[in-house]
């Protein structure tokens, strides 16, 4: 069989469905034609091979390229100086009657052109790729009104002609109470539902539709207006749920068949069962959940019993996840998630490609998926976990190249 491209001579971590724990082949090869995998598996079991480039990966472990499938990633600014008033104990709630937290950030956001958004972006973006990121999701929701919510999803869908790199966006219109709209959250909503989702739908600029389902955000009622909305436009939905209290968000977006609910502190054993049953990602933010010193974990052991599939992320936000390490996102997840390695590497791959829609085509090493490898200077895959602000990336491969 010809092919463009040969990696032999490594170890696949390959997260395939149908194989056991990570899928691990000792002795694997993986061969690509027009950036898409024609042959993932053992030595042994390969076809004859043609191929017009081979790459000696010399015993090297080789993973599905990493997604991170909740970010923030484009925004304006940064939140270090709040960062140092909480230090010196100024409350999350004085910040924001101030005028700070997430609405300092839709300020800032809303001052900077699409160019300045997508040069700060860059700068976080590349730390991702440096640890062999080939897909991302981004959300907006620091714009909060029709013209800046489309800035940030333009400068999202921009990052992707600027890096090797997967972007998916996501429309988190209900994410604060912009100032125009103070003391009118159903007003504001109404313009979520009927102004921003028919044109950002119309532009085709958003993959997905997100809602902070809070009592400092948006209530269920209003959440299920904009999930109406979007299933209105035909596009999935996802919710951040059960971060800092139970409203119950979890269970309101499995009633959508949500791809997924994420952060989900206070999910409880209501809202594990209906994720189960709509199939719904339970996705784990670790990085938010050590940021702001929450104390209450997600409740791990109920959504593995009801075999939720279970995805990690950065969350990468200014104001509670400013991360840019999966690595250490795995790290925090096992460490104070108590995940196990394996949960936390397809939480990376695997399920972080079901959690944005993207599980046909990238997650696995699999002949018909997306050429995305990471190749990794390590002895064991445990060592992607274990260590703590090490990167032992050896190359980052996408789409074959
Ligand atoms: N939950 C969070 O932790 C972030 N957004 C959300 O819905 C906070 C975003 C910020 O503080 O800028
Ligand atoms: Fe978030």
């Amino acid at each position: 069989m010809r092919c463009d491209t040969i990696w032999r001579n490594a170890r696949l971590a390959t997260m395939a469905p149908d194989r056991a724990g990570l899928g691990q082949i000792e002795r694997g090869v993986i061969a690509a034609t027009d950036g898409v995998i024609v042959y993932a598996g053992s030595l042994v079991d390969c076809p004859s091979l043609e191929a017009s480039k081979t790459v000696d990966c010399d015993g090297r472990w080789i993973t599905p390229g990493l997604i991170d499938c909740h970010t923030h990633l484009v925004y304006g600014a940064d939140r270090s100086a709040e960062f140092e008033q909480r230090l010196s104990g100024v409350s999350y709630q004085a910040i924001a009657r101030a005028g700070g937290g997430i609405l300092s950030t839709v300020t800032a956001t809303r001052a900077a052109s699409e160019d300045d958004l997508i040069a700060a972006a860059l700068t976080r973006l590349d730390d991702l790729l440096a640890e062999g990121l080939t897909t991302i999701e981004i959300k907006s929701g620091y714009g909060l009104s029709l013209e800046h919510e489309l800035k940030q999803l333009r400068a999202a869908r921009a990052l992707s002609r600027r890096r090797d790199v997967t972007v998916t966006t996501t429309f988190l219109g209900a994410h604060a109470l912009p100032p125009e709209f103070t003391d009118e959250p159903d007003g504001y909503i109404e313009q979520v539902c009927t102004v921003m989702i028919p044109a950002i739908a119309a532009e085709n600029l958003a993959d997905a539709v997100d809602v902070f389902c809070e009592s400092i955000g948006f209530s269920p009622a209003q959440c299920r207006r904009v999930f109406e909305a979007a299933r209105a436009h035909g596009l999935p939905v996802k919710i951040h749920a059960e971060q800092l209290s139970n409203l119950h968000g979890a269970a309101l977006a499995a009633e959508f068949g949500a791809q997924s609910a994420d952060h989900l502190e206070y999910l409880d054993q209501d809202g594990v069962i209906a994720m189960a049953a709509s199939r719904t990602v339970a996705t784990l933010l670790p990085g938010a959940y050590y940021f702001v010193r929450e104390t209450t974990p997600p409740p791990v052991a109920a959504l593995r019993r009801a075999g939720v599939p279970i995805a990690i992320a950065t969350d990468c936000n200014p104001g509670t996840s400013p991360l840019t390490s999966l690595l250490l996102t795995m790290n925090m997840a096992a460490t104070l998630f108590r995940l196990t390695v394996e949960e936390c590497l397809i939480g990376v791959t695997r399920n972080a490609a079901r959690a944005i829609g993207r599980h046909a085509s990238v997650g696995a090493l699999e002949a018909g998926k997306q050429c995305d490898l990471a190749i990794w200077d390590i002895e064991r895959p445990a060592q992607l976990v274990y260590r703590i602000g090490a990167n032992p990336l050896h190359a980052r491969v996408w789409n074959g190249q």
